[in-house]
């Protein structure tokens, strides 16, 4: 069932595709958004002020053309630490995560207790998620199971690596959201890399996509640096939930930009001509890039829109530094029960 679609068409069928100007140039917005927020954590680590981050460089179209496919503020999203994206196209603005990477007393995830890049709003449906790799995935059927036996229809979107896929969490996830037909969608963010540890050595197959079999339902494979064919299949997919057919696993291949995390460097495994060659990949350019050849954008209006990305993050980073730490005082609250 597994099946591979690759584009490098210039054009964009907005019609075909569903999508106003505005959705598309909000998805574009997004990206950019992205992109500088992870770019400003990096700085923010270098002066001693974010003590962990893990990029999403690399992965934007796969994290905002998934999250606009979805019915943002209706559909449950269940992101993985890389999912900086995810989390700003699913509502949270950058304010919210530069408060939570300082580990601020205002962070809307943790009130500053997680480890950077533990993305969740309950009045987005952005579910909290633990660090140990997988968990997520059995949790994202779970709360597709909520929706069903309440009568809603909600579709849940589950991200995570491949890496994430050698762990028993994702066959069970799979295997019980294929035999009960649940409105989840398993997205894969395939980077090659689980740390260290390259794909030819988590698992034979090529595509994480056909792992699908397995399960009963339809593994697809899109080319994850397209944010308007990833849009697309995960459109398709969201359609399919909700009319009761059931679950779908997506994979999107990316490419990891940065090293895993800042406590890792990746120049220790990784040729120069390998990380060189990603480049040529970056979905931010190929999208600023299509957006241009087709017209739906200008360069003035770039312009404007890079500025107006800059000056949101400059106000964001302001406020977010000035804010209050936690009280030490504090530091069991939530943790042991009180009185
Ligand atoms: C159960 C478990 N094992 C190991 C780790 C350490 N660890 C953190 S991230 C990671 C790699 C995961 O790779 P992948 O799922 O491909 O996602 P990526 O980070 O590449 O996006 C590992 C091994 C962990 N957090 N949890």
């Amino acid at each position: 069932m597994a099946t591979t679609r690759y584009k490098a068409d210039l054009q964009i069928p907005l019609e075909e595709l569903g999508l106003t100007r505005d959705e598309v140039l909000g998805m574009y917005r997004d990206m950019l958004m992205a992109r500088a927020v992870s770019e400003r954590l990096w700085i923010l680590g270098r002066l001693g002020k974010v003590y962990f981050l893990v990029s999403c460089e690399g992965h934007e179209a796969a994290q905002i053309g998934s999250v606009y496919a979805m019915r943002r503020g209706h559909d449950i999203f269940i992101p993985y630490y890389r999912d900086l994206g995810v989390a700003l196209a699913a509502g949270s603005p950058p304010l919210d995560i530069f408060l939570h990477a300082l580990g601020k007393r205002a962070d809307p995830y943790s009130a500053g207790r997680q480890l950077p890049g533990h993305y969740s709003r309950r009045d987005l449906n952005i579910v909290s998620g633990s660090s140990v790799v997988g968990t997520q995935i059995p949790h994202g059927v779970g709360t597709a199971y909520a929706s069903r036996y309440r009568g809603e229809d909600a579709v849940t979107i589950v991200y995570f690596g491949e890496g994430a896929t050698s762990k028993g969490d994702f066959h069970e996830a799979l295997n019980f959201a294929g035999i009960h037909r649940l409105p989840v969608i398993f997205f894969c963010e395939n980077n090659g890399w689980a740390i260290s540890v390259p794909q030819t050595k988590q698992m034979v197959v090529q595509d994480v996509a056909s792992k699908a079999d397995g399960y009963g339902f339809p593994g697809l494979s899109v080319d994850g640096t397209d944010v308007l064919e990833v849009y697309r299949v995960t459109r398709e997919a969201a359609a399919r939930a909700r009319q009761g057919q059931g679950p779908t696993l997506i994979e999107a291949k990316v490419f990891r930009f940065s090293s895993h995390s800042s406590n890792d460097d990746q120049t220790r495994y990784r040729t120069p001509e390998d990380l060189e060659g990603e480049r040529a990949h970056d979905p931010v350019i190929r999208f600023q890039e299509q957006l241009l050849n087709s017209s739906v954008l200008d360069e003035v209006e770039d312009l404007q829109i890079r500025e107006e990305v800059d000056r949101t993050l400059d106000e964001a980073m302001t406020q977010a530094e000035a804010s209050p730490d936690p009280h030490p005082e504090d530091a069991s609250g939530q943790v042991y029960s009180e009185g």
